[in-house]
């Protein structure tokens, strides 16, 4: 069972980018074909997250104004974005070094992949592309405790790295921006972007009684594995982002993942 792959990312950037990996968005060079395949996912995962997502993904979605059709261009997104939150959305070729990813979420920037799914797999990615970074990351940036959330993870993901321990760090992110759930006036919604970017695991995640739902702790969450190649089988659920985010500040990971170098690692399906 592959888990917990450690992301090969070549560590010089490749030609015609810059030093931290970011390159122009060129937006006039996406095709009216990859425009339509932004548009045909965006239709399909409003649809299916009617319900499903938390309320704040639809407020991001509209006053970043994303609905409008098209790949969007990352300058008029930025200008709407840095007002809110003072984040900005960078374009990346693919998949970025772990080093090179946390500077970024420390310093406020979002790496964008600037490549967009072929229309014959829109269910299937190898590497985060727009779609997955801008419209499962994007709107969630424009919550102040989620902006502020996201960089102390830079801060942290730097941290954990020069620690040895990136591998704890990367089961927070896993299990918190990438397939968090979130309490909202007593029900269960989606907020992690690759929940938020899945057509099959938006309603899994919500629907099915396969997974394990759990409130969210910290040292558990440090100490379950993850797959990255099938649906989850644990999800844990928030009880707001600003509890997410203090739990994250008041926390001290350092000493945590010292504690917790003592004890066995969780499997994910395991019942506690
Ligand atoms: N690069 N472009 C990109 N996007 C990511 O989400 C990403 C990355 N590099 C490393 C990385 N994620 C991981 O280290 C984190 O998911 C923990
Ligand atoms: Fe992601």
């Amino acid at each position: 069972m592959p888990t917990e792959e450690t992301i090969e990312a070549k560590s010089a950037p490749p030609p015609g980018a810059a030093a931290d990996w970011t390159i122009p968005q060129n937006w006039d060079r996406f095709t009216a074909g990859e425009h339509r395949v932004w548009d045909t996912l965006f239709a399909r995962q409003q649809e299916a997250l009617k319900g499903r997502a938390v309320t704040d993904f639809f407020r991001g979605l509209d006053v970043l104004r994303l609905s409008r059709p098209g790949i969007p261009e990352l300058d008029e997104l930025n200008e709407r974005l840095h007002a809110r939150t003072a984040w900005t959305i960078v374009s990346v070729p693919g998949l970025v070094p772990d080093d090179i990813f946390f500077e970024h979420l420390s310093k406020r920037r979002f790496p964008a992949g600037n490549f967009i799914r072929a229309a014959d797999s829109l269910d299937y990615i190898e590497q985060p592309d727009v779609f997955h970074d801008v419209f499962g990351h994007v709107p969630l940036l424009a919550q102040p405790a989620v902006a502020d959330f996201m960089q102390a993870m830079g801060a942290e993901g730097l941290a954990a790295m020069r620690a040895g321990a990136l591998h704890r760090l990367a089961r927070l992110y896993w299990y918190s921006v990438e397939f968090g759930l979130a309490l909202e006036n007593g029900e269960t919604r989606i907020y992690g972007a690759g929940l938020l970017s899945s057509f099959g695991e938006s309603r899994f995640a919500l629907e099915s009684d396969k997974p394990r739902r759990s409130p969210f702790d910290l040292r558990q969450v440090l100490r379950t594995r993850y797959r990255s190649d099938a649906f989850q089988e644990a999800y844990f659920v928030i009880p707001s982002f600003e509890a997410l985010l203090r739990l994250l500040t008041g926390a001290e990971l350092s000493g945590l993942y010292c504690a917790l170098a003592a004890e066995p690692d969780l499997l994910p399906a395991a019942r506690t």
